[in-house]
């Protein structure tokens, strides 16, 4: 079994500072925050940036700006930029880091509601064109799966030469419009893609570390951050993303799996060493 590789989805675009005080906004939180995870065992920091005050940004500049300084502390780490941004962007907005030429960045695979009057949309050609752009960059994308129907929206947009193999999922469960995150989910999901991808679990809320002990114990890898859930245990706010990322490690030491280094991370998704 390949070695777990943790990402560590520090900020996200939807919680905040309410939720939890320790969520990133300014560029020094958002490297304290990698920092954190990456010294507890992360090799990948999935990253969305914010303006000072708070407010979610796709803006080049800020991205290029939380890039180099999260690369000055720990030049190693992966960082994954989102291109799904937040709720309401243009696709141009949200391609913006890519022109950073980022190893990966998420490739949403489908819309989905996201709770109230919100609908975080991707239409199939939203899905082809940053499909396009990530192969002309070089970029590896890391194909967001909110449902199942979006697992088979990547398998038909790779035959089509949008996407290419090998294919690296991330099944993000428990959203308010997406599948639940129960067992009999993850089993869904996770038995609805080729036996040459790979996989990453993101539970959100309360299904994050049940879902972080399935994919440990199944070969696959796991997300976890303050962007899916800001609580160590029930009631318990972690302090940082360090903390979520430590539990992850002792509950892959329990269940005997190595974790992995930034560069055995880029071996097993097939990016180029550094
Ligand atoms: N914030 C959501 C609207 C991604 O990073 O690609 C989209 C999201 C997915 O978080
Ligand atoms: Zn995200």
């Amino acid at each position: 079994m390949d070695k777990l590789i943790i990402t560590a989805a520090i900020c996200g675009a939807e919680v905040t500072k309410e939720h939890n005080p320790a969520v990133p906004y300014t560029v020094e939180e958002i490297v304290r925050e990698a920092k954190s995870a990456y010294d507890a065992g992360a090799s990948i920091i999935h990253l969305h940036v914010r303006m000072d005050d708070g407010t979610p940004t796709q803006d080049k500049k800020r991205f290029k700006e939380c890039m180099d300084a999260i690369k000055a502390v720990i030049p190693d780490v992966i960082i994954q930029p989102s291109t799904g941004g937040a709720v309401g962007m243009t696709d141009d907005e949200r391609l913006q880091p890519t022109e950073l030429m980022p190893e990966m960045a998420t490739l949403d695979c489908g819309t989905c509601n996201f709770g109230g009057d919100d609908v975080f949309t991707n239409t199939e050609n939203t899905i082809k064109y940053f499909g396009q752009r990530m192969i002309e960059r070089g970029i590896k994308p890391e194909l967001e799966c909110f449902d199942k129907s979006m697992i088979e929206m990547a398998l038909r947009l790779h035959k089509k030469g949008f996407i290419l193999k090998p294919m690296h999922f991330d099944f993000v469960m428990g959203v308010n419009g997406g599948i639940g995150g129960d067992l009999r989910d993850f089993v869904f999901m996770r038995g609805s893609i080729p036996a040459d991808a790979t996989y990453t679990v993101a539970g959100v809320g309360r299904f994050e570390f049940p879902l972080a002990a399935a994919a440990i114990i199944d070969g696959g890898h796991v997300r976890v951050g303050f962007e899916d859930n800001v609580f160590l245990s029930k009631g318990v706010l972690a302090k940082s993303n360090g903390e979520l990322v430590a539990k992850v490690v002792r509950l892959a030491k329990e269940l005997g799996r190595e974790i992995a280094t930034p560069a055995e991370a880029r071996e097993i998704l097939g990016l180029k060493p550094l």
